[in-house]
Parts: structure tokens; C-alpha cells; sequence
């Protein structure tokens, strides 16, 4: 029998019950009695008020307030419109969402604190920009323009930027440490370099740089890196300004991975690397000027690139110059020539370079000609596959069959019109090679699908089936 106050006197394994009960039942009193936590989502709107309770019918007026409100887990979703406003977002987990880049405008500067989740999409980020001090981001579907630098990354934060356009800002459109991943983005116009990387290994991706410029202290107009190993993936680098120093890509101590990646009309010359040991591989370049020692296409100080199946054609003066380091060349076509392995100075016919088509015609030499070993990325620039046989096209490049092409464009036959694919629009192009109204000897030999040197009314057959490939 017990009494109250009585102390109660268990055996070792009924205490061990005894405690766990007591711990599972303290567990469900709590969960009991803890307030149910729901996220909230706040409305803003230019016609808003921020005595409002910021519903759907009755929203604030500024992000900044309804940001002052918000907790973890909460949402902001802004009407069209221009908010000058300027503000910090405190250590909340918190999602943030204009009606879209092109109505939704921030006009001022947004700062973070440290260690939360912010996702951002649907803004534009006018004369101030976005700060984001060591913490995880999210951004999608943004602008980020006449800012002084379009986005601010910290060391030390964690991240992914996805279909934002950087322009026009008066220094760099993002200005990061760390290893950020920044996919499918656009920078065009930023004054002091596109993405200024003072050193990490960021993931870069179908990303394309226009007319930036190093500004007059640096190079790399379209992308500098520090230390580290940025990956440079499926890229663009058009009419850049390095300042004498990289149009497209400064590397300072780093060892990039340069892979399908197009370089045209750069100044500064294409890459500038000091130091480091970057891989180059399936890029083309042309039409580049002004790097050191009279060098249009990759200028290297002591630095040791390796370019293995890429095409430098239409350069001004030397496609590589080497200052020290060891620059290795092979399966390349280098028009001002290059010793090593594979390599050949043969016009890599280009398909309409005067209109931006670095595509292969049907009978540039680059076809088949590459190198399979160099390849660890299944696509080239267009996302097409890589590993293409041209049937008509002897093999002379290294590998078992399927061999690669030179450059950053894999050639698929039937493509007469040269877009990258096969399909009905070229239909009109054979038709009009097989009655003789187009002679062009690339288009014949595009159209010549059963590889007996003729184009005629036997290829019909292989071109419809070339067309109903997926
Ligand atoms: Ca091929
Ligand atoms: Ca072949
Ligand atoms: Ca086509």
C-alpha cells in the first residue's frame, strides 16, 4: 500500500519503464499544449497600408514591414508595382515572391542576417542590389540591374541562382567567395567584371556574359576568378572587354573546367590565366583580340593549361601564347598552330559565323575528329548529344566509335539548315539540294545520306529515317 508523499521503491528495469513513460507522456503534454505553428502569408501591395493585417484584401504597403512581421516559415508575396524602399531580412526562414520580374520592382538595397533560408523569385533589384551574409538563398526569376553589384555573396553562404539576368550594374553582377551554383543566367553590360569570384569553386551553367567590361584595375570582363575551381559549363562569352586581360575569363590561381563553351569577339583576348592548371575542353573561340604578346585566343603566365578538343579559328594574332607554364594541346584545330597530339590548322567551316552560327558544316574536318577520352560531359553546348556519329564522315579522332567533334557544337547529319536539329525544316533544304538549286558543297553532302558522294533520290529514304530519329 502507498500513500501520498510515500516514496515509491521500483526494480532497476521497472524504473527504466517508469522513466520512459514519464518522458513519452511530458512529450505529448507538451506537443498538447504547444500552439499549433502555421505559416503565414503576408500581401503587399503599392496600394497597400501598413496598419493593414497585410491579407489578400487588405495588404501592407512596404516588403520591408511586412519582412519586420514575418517569422520562420513565412511567406511575402508582392503585387506589381515599384517599391523604393530599402531593408534587412533578420535570421527568418522565408520566402519572398514578386509578381514577376517585369512588373515587381525593388528600388533600394536588401540585406541579409546570417544563418536562415531566403527564396527569392520574381523581383527586379534596381540601385541598390541584394547582400547575402552567410546564410542559404535560393534566387530564381530575377533581375538584378543598375545596381553598384547586382548580388553580394558572402563566404560561407550556400547559394543556387537560377534564370536571373544581371545588367548594367556599375561593378559586378555578383560579387561571391564560396562555391555557389548559378544556373541559365544572363549578365550583360556590368562594369566591373559578370561574376567576380575572390575565390571557391562555383558550379557556372548555361550562363551567358555580353559586353561586360574588367573595369580599368582588373581583367575578365566576363567571369574573374580567384583561387579555387570554377566549373564553366555550356557558357557564352560575347564582345567582353577584359581591359587587356581576359574578355571572358581572368583566372587567377585557378584551375577551371572550361567545357562547350563559345568565345566570340572578346578583347583582352578569350581566357587570361596567371598560375593555376585550367582544363579546357570542346570550346570554341574566334574572333578574339588584344590578350599579351599579340594574342587573340588564350594568353597564360605561368600557368599550365590543358585544351583538348577545341577549335581557335579567326583569332587575331596568336590562338595561345604561353609565358612561362606549359600550355598542352591536343585534338584541337589552332589556325596560328600548336605541337601535340591529334592537332591539324584546317578551316573548321563554321556554318554562318558573320550570323552567329559556330555550328559545323557537313564537311569541316572537325567532325569525328576529337578526342572521347577528354569528354565527361554526355551533351555539348546546345544540350545535344555529344557522342554522334557523322556516318559519312571517316573516324580520325581517339575512341571507340561514336568519336566526338572538335568545338563546342557535336554536327548531327541531316542538319542541313544547321540549327542543331534534324526535323522538318531542313526537309525544304534537301529538297532543294536534291534538284539541284542548292549546291552548296557542305548542304550536298549533308544531304547525302547513304554516303556514296551524291545527293539524289537514293538519300530519301535515309533522310526520312534521320528525321523520325528522336
Ligand atoms: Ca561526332
Ligand atoms: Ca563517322
Ligand atoms: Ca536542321
Amino acid at each position: 500500500m502507498t500513500y501520498a508523499g510515500e516514496s515509491v521503491s521500483v526494480a532497476p528495469s521497472s524504473r527504466r519503464c517508469f522513466l520512459v513513460s514519464v518522458l513519452l507522456l511530458s512529450c505529448a503534454m507538451l506537443l498538447v499544449a504547444a500552439p499549433a505553428t502555421m505559416a503565414t502569408t503576408y500581401y503587399v501591395a503599392t496600394t497597400g497600408n501598413n496598419a493593414n493585417p497585410g491579407t489578400l484584401t487588405q495588404p501592407f504597403l512596404t516588403i520591408g514591414h511586412a519582412v519586420s512581421v514575418s517569422v520562420h516559415g513565412d511567406s511575402i508575396r508582392a503585387a506589381a508595382g515599384t517599391y523604393s524602399e530599402s531593408f534587412t531580412i533578420p535570421g527568418t526562414n522565408l520566402d519572398l515572391i514578386g509578381a514577376g520580374a517585369a512588373t515587381t520592382i525593388i528600388n533600394g538595397l536588401i540585406q541579409t542576417n546570417t544563418g536562415f533560408i531566403l527564396t527569392m523569385s520574381g523581383f527586379t533589384v534596381q540601385n541598390g542590389g541584394l547582400n547575402i551574409f552567410q546564410m542559404a538563398c535560393n534566387l530564381n526569376d530575377c533581375i538584378f540591374r543598375n545596381n553598384s553589384t547586382g548580388v553580394s555573396l558572402q563566404t560561407g553562404s550556400f547559394v543556387n541562382i537560377n534564370n536571373c539576368a544581371f545588367n548594367n550594374n556599375t561593378g559586378q553582377g555578383i560579387a561571391t567567395g564560396g562555391n555557389p551554383s548559378i544556373n541559365n543566367c544572363t549578365f550583360t553590360a556590368n562594369g566591373n567584371c559578370g561574376i567576380y569570384l575572390t575565390s571557391g569553386s562555383p558550379t557556372i551553367t548555361n550562363c551567358t556574359f555580353t559586353n561586360n567590361f574588367s573595369g580599368p584595375f582588373d581583367g575578365g570582363g566576363g567571369i574573374r576568378n580567384g583561387s579555387g575551381t570554377s566549373r564553366i559549363t555550356n557558357c557564352v562569352f560575347m564582345n567582353n572587354n577584359g581591359n587587356g586581360s581576359g574578355g571572358g575569363i581572368y583566372n587567377n590561381f585557378n584551375n577551371a573546367i572550361v567545357t562547350n563553351c563559345l568565345f566570340i569577339g572578346n578583347s583582352g583576348g578569350a581566357i587570361y590565366s596567371q598560375g593555376g592548371s585550367p582544363t579546357i575542353t570542346n570550346c570554341t573561340f574566334s574572333g578574339n583580340s588584344g590578350a599579351p604578346s599579340g594574342t587573340g585566343g588564350i594568353f597564360s603566365f605561368a600557368s599550365n593549361p590543358t585544351l583538348t578538343n577545341c577549335i581557335l579559328w579567326g583569332n587575331v594574332g596568336w590562338d595561345i601564347f604561353n609565358s612561362g607554364g606549359t600550355t598542352t594541346v591536343n585534338y584541337s584545330d589552332i589556325q596560328s598552330g600548336f605541337g601535340g597530339t591529334g592537332n591539324f590548322a584546317s578551316d573548321p567551316l563554321f556554318m554562318n559565323p558573320g550570323g552567329g552560327n559556330y555550328r559545323l558544316q557537313a564537311n569541316s574536318p572537325c567532325i569525328d575528329s576529337g578526342n572521347n577520352a577528354a569528354i565527361s560531359n554526355g551533351t555539348d553546348l546546345a544540350g545535344r548529344p555529344r557522342f554522334v556519329d557523322a556516318p559519312c564522315v571517316a573516324n580520325t579522332g581517339a575512341g571507340t566509335p561514336p568519336i566526338v567533334d572538335r568545338g563546342a557544337y557535336e554536327f548531327t547529319s541531316g542538319d542541313i539548315d544547321g540549327n542543331g536539329l534534324v526535323n522538318v525544316s531542313d526537309l525544304a533544304a534537301f529538297v532543294a539540294v536534291l534538284l539541284g538549286a542548292d549546291t552548296a558543297p557542305a548542304h550536298v553532302v549533308a544531304a547525302d545520306m547513304n554516303c556514296d558522294g551524291l545527293a539524289n533520290g537514293r538519300d530519301a529514304q535515309g533522310f526520312v529515317n534521320r528525321i523520325l530519329l528522336p
